[in-house]
Formats: C-alpha cells, sequence, structure tokens
C-alpha cells in the first residue's frame, strides 16, 4: 500500500510532455516536492540537438511548471553528463528542407524562447557538457549558469556560414556586454569553460561531480527571494527583445526562411554536416 502511495505521489509530479506530444521520452522531469525544485533533463540522443520535438518538449514541460504553484525553481541540464548539454538547434531541419517545414521549425524556437527566457521562476543551467550556439542561447536564457571545466560554449553559427537571431544576439549581449558579444557573435567562437568564465559567459566553473550541486545551491538561494519581485525583476529587464519579437513573429520567421533558402547558405550547412560525419571517421 505505501508503495502505491509512493507511486501515485511520484507520478503526480512526472510531467510527461513528451508523452503528451509523442511516445518518445526526450524530457526527464523529477520534482524533490520538499523543495519545490524541479530537475529538467533534456534525454534525446545522441547529443541533445533541438529540433521539433525537443523543442516542443522542453517548451511544453516549462509551461506546465510556470503553472503548478508547488514548483519553486528549475534545474535544466542534459544526461549526457560530461559529454554534451546540448548541440544547439538541429542542423538537419535546416538543410534542404521545404519553406512549410523551416517556418513550422522556427516558429518552435521562437516559442522555446519566449516560454524559458520569459520563465517567471528561478532558473538555473547546471552546463555538463558542451553548449555550441543554440544550447549556449538556451543556458543563456536561465538566470545563473554553472558549468562544467574543459568543454565549450558560445554562438559559433558564423563558423556554419549562417547568423545569430536577434534575440540570441540579445541574450549575448545582456549577459557579456557589448563588445565582447560583437567580438564572439562575429567570429563564431566557441570558448573553453574556463575562456567563459572569464567574460562572465558563466557564472561557475568546476569539477563534473560538482555541476548539479553547486547549481542546486544557488537555485535554492534564488528561491528564498520574495518570488513576485523576483519574476518582475526578470520581466523589467527581458521584456523588451521578447516584445519586439512578439510584435512580428511572422516576420522574423520569414527572414529565417528567406536566409536559410539562400544557396550559398545551404552549401556552407551542408559542407558543415558532412564535416560533422566526417570528424568521426
Ligand atoms: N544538429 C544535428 N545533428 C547533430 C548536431 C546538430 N546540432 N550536433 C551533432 N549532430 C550529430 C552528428 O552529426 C553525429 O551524427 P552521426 O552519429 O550520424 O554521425 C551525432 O550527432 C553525434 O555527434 P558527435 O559525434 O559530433 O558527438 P560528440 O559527442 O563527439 O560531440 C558536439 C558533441 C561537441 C556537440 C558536436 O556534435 C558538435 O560540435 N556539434 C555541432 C554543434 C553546432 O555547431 N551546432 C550549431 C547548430 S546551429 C544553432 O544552434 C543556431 C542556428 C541559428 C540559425 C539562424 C539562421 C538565421
Amino acid at each position: 500500500i505505501l508503495l502505491k502511495m509512493l507511486a501515485r505521489v511520484c507520478s503526480r509530479h512526472v510531467y510527461g510532455s513528451v508523452r503528451q506530444m509523442s511516445n518518445i521520452s526526450n524530457v526527464e522531469t523529477i520534482i524533490d516536492s520538499q523543495s519545490g525544485i524541479a530537475t529538467v533533463k533534456m534525454s534525446q540522443p545522441p547529443v541533445n540537438s533541438l529540433d521539433k520535438n525537443l523543442l516542443t518538449s522542453i517548451t511544453d514541460t516549462f509551461k506546465n511548471l510556470e503553472k503548478d504553484s508547488s514548483i519553486s525553481g528549475v534545474l535544466l541540464t542534459s544526461k549526457f553528463d560530461g559529454r554534451v548539454f546540448s548541440s544547439g538547434l538541429n542542423i538537419t531541419d535546416m538543410f534542404q528542407q521545404s519553406d512549410g517545414h523551416l517556418a513550422e521549425f522556427w516558429s518552435c524556437v521562437q516559442e522555446w524562447y519566449l516560454t524559458l527566457y520569459g520563465f517567471g521562476k528561478p532558473l538555473v543551467s547546471a552546463i555538463n557538457g558542451h553548449s555550441p550556439a543554440g544550447g549556449c542561447a538556451m543556458a543563456l536564457m536561465s538566470d545563473y549558469r554553472v558549468m562544467e571545466k574543459q568543454k565549450s560554449i558560445g554562438l559559433n553559427e558564423t563558423q556554419l556560414g549562417i547568423v545569430a537571431p536577434f534575440f540570441f544576439a540579445d541574450l549575448m549581449i545582456a549577459t557579456v556586454g557589448r563588445r565582447i558579444a560583437e567580438i564572439g557573435l562575429n567570429m563564431g567562437k566557441l570558448y573553453s569553460s574556463e575562456e567563459a568564465l572569464t567574460i562572465g559567459l558563466v557564472d561557475e566553473v568546476t569539477d563534473l561531480e560538482s555541476v548539479v550541486p553547486n547549481a542546486t545551491k544557488t537555485l535554492l538561494k534564488l528561491t528564498k527571494i520574495p518570488q513576485p519581485a523576483y519574476k518582475l525583476s526578470k520581466q523589467v529587464q527581458r521584456n523588451s527583445p521578447m516584445e519586439t519579437l512578439r510584435n512580428d513573429r511572422a516576420g522574423d520567421v520569414a527572414l529565417f526562411v528567406n536566409i536559410i533558402q539562400t544557396s550559398n547558405v545551404q552549401a556552407a550547412i551542408g559542407g558543415y554536416l558532412k564535416a560533422l560525419k566526417q570528424k568521426k571517421k
């Protein structure tokens, strides 16, 4: 009987957003009912590349957690401990696709950004592996970042022959300041964890074993701040880029589709994908 009761309590607290969307379990959510901390673990093999399914699962999970009054804060991390936090947007979703596919994909990217950056509760990233491009942007949507040592992070889009959208660039500028962001964005720089700490792209760098404990420690501190004030403070600082996007989502989608369908951009993405595959050999 006790086990049954426990199972009932636990199942109440596991959001199967993926189960609602599809049969693939690509996001695990574990709730500590005592502290109200939810750990959201991206679990899409092999590298948490953000395709439509994973973007939607993450977005839905955060929407549910926002609504749930028993949740005090969220820790975002990856199942692929010591390897990769997220490899960024799924490149194959941008290669040789129809306009319709690209538009749908980008709409999911917009919703994911608006949901995570607009999240009204404390959100800390435990970056337990590499975190390029969209992976870096996702970490920048949180309020505090703890990263594993000797990994890489940055908005490296120009190295793929594409450009970070304005709302990714804004995340970088808001975190490290305009000049450092400009250098990083134009050069498509991937920083080591240690360099990222120096420029303020992440807040702490530590051994893999300490990434989640340290992130949790800070998250608990953030949950103790009077929450209406915490939420409002985030809103005041973040509202402007989100409003810009909300006011013209269709225009932003059209811009994305136009850029991606340019023949030299397609050639660059194709070349990058090929190089990724060849790296293995
Ligand atoms: N999308 C799709 N597939 C990917 C991606 C990705 N982002 N990253 C890796 N993969 C694939 C690899 O090709 C490989 O496939 P396969 O097994 O079929 O050969 C598989 O995932 C495993 O990858 P690795 O063997 O490389 O795994 P490692 O653990 O050795 O390395 C890394 C992990 C470091 C994350 C490495 O995979 C990597 O560097 N990936 C590329 C990361 C990257 O540059 N991402 C950029 C994405 S673009 C983006 O996020 C923003 C775009 C904004 C567009 C705006 C336009 C206007």
